[in-house]
């Protein structure tokens, strides 16, 4: 027989089916974010031969320069999950408030949050960049600031995330809290097929990935991680830095080692977003058996307290974030 073919759709479906009590509404919920994330891949493959590339002019809430694709990028997945009766809310990084699609309810049930191109100042040179997704369930017994409520939980109550990565290939990672699963987006088919299963992060990896640009910045700790990165003793490491969050994270996920966004003097409370770009990652990380803390906590167990919140991030294989934390503690 030839080898099977397994859909990511299909994996979703194979999934509840041994949890009887599921409605299907997950899966209807996923192939919104697949659907989504594929014509982002398209866009992306065509970037340079039709006017997506550049700047729109316009900066977002934080600040930072938007570029035409993350427009697109935002626009495509808030209309794919525009038309899923079962999504609440709707939190995006480049939006200043949320979507309230319906008040979250018994049926509208889900909140996705969402970087909908991460590494987006990567666009125009061709570099990987990529979209990270995390859901959530609407809160029982919200308070009287209630959308809010819904959506400042910690990460360890994501039912479930994932990210895209647009590189040599279009590949997706995603995980229900039953292990990380991958897919690659086979474009004679349109469709992303199951390439690995239960995907463990190696223990330890001697790749330290950070931009070193701003040592001098860094809390005096980590300075010396990376010193000491460098010695003899340590055993040869090596850096390897893209500046896209995805790809440095999707690396780390596949063959080990440490990515790591300290607090900066200009970015005191750290660079990266908690709710759209560290939770989903960290608990990717973790049930691929890795670590992901800010410094002082496991990220998964921090309690957001704004929209856009930022956090540093220490993440990757277990060992070499104990080690990064053998030198610095927040
Ligand atoms: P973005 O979501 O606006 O693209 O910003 C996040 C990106 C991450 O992908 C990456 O890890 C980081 O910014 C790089 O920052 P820096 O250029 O300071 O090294
Ligand atoms: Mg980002």
């Amino acid at each position: 027989m030839p080898p099977r073919i397994q859909t990511l759709e299909q994996h979703i479906l194979e999934t509840q089916r041994a949890h009887p009590a599921a409605s299907g509404e997950f899966s209807w919920l996923l192939s919104a974010i697949t659907l989504a994330t594929r014509i982002i891949s398209a866009h992306v493959r065509r970037a340079g031969l039709v006017d997506i590339l550049g700047e729109t002019g316009k900066t977002n809430v934080q600040g930072e320069i938007v570029q035409k694709l993350d427009l697109i990028a935002n626009e495509t997945i808030a209309t794919c999950l525009g038309y899923r009766d079962n999504v609440g809310i709707m939190v995006s990084e480049e939006d200043d408030e949320p979507r309230i699609l319906k008040e979250p309810d018994e049926r509208a049930k889900y909140i996705v949050l969402f970087d909908p191109l991460d590494g987006s100042s990567n666009i125009d040179v061709n570099v990987s960049i990529g979209t990270i997704f995390s859901i959530l369930q609407r809160r029982d017994g919200a308070g009287a600031n209630k959308v809010m409520d819904h959506i400042l939980q910690p990460g360890n109550r994501q039912i479930a995330a994932g990210y895209v990565i647009y590189s040599s290939s279009t590949v997706m990672a995603y995980t229900t809290g039953q292990g990380v699963h991958m897919f690659t987006l086979d474009p004679a088919i349109g469709a992303f097929r199951l390439i690995r299963e239960h995907i463990k992060m190696p223990a330890q990896g001697k790749t330290y990935s950070v931009n070193e640009a701003y040592r001098p910045q860094f809390p005096k700790g980590v300075q010396e991680y990376l010193d000491w990165a460098k010695t003899e003793q340590a055993g040869g490491y090596g850096l390897r830095y893209i500046g896209s969050l995805v790809a440095d994270f999707h690396r780390t996920l596949l063959t080990g080692g440490v990515f790591l966004y300290p607090p900066t003097q200009k970015a005191p409370k750290g660079k990266l977003r908690l709710l759209y770009e560290a939770n989903p990652l960290a608990l990717i990380a973790e049930q691929a058996g890795g670590a992901a803390t800010d410094g002082k906590q496991r990220i998964l167990d921090k309690v957001p307290t704004s929209l856009h919140e930022r956090t540093s991030l220490v993440i990757g294989s277990k060992a070499e974030v104990e080690r990064v934390h053998s030198f610095w503690r927040a």
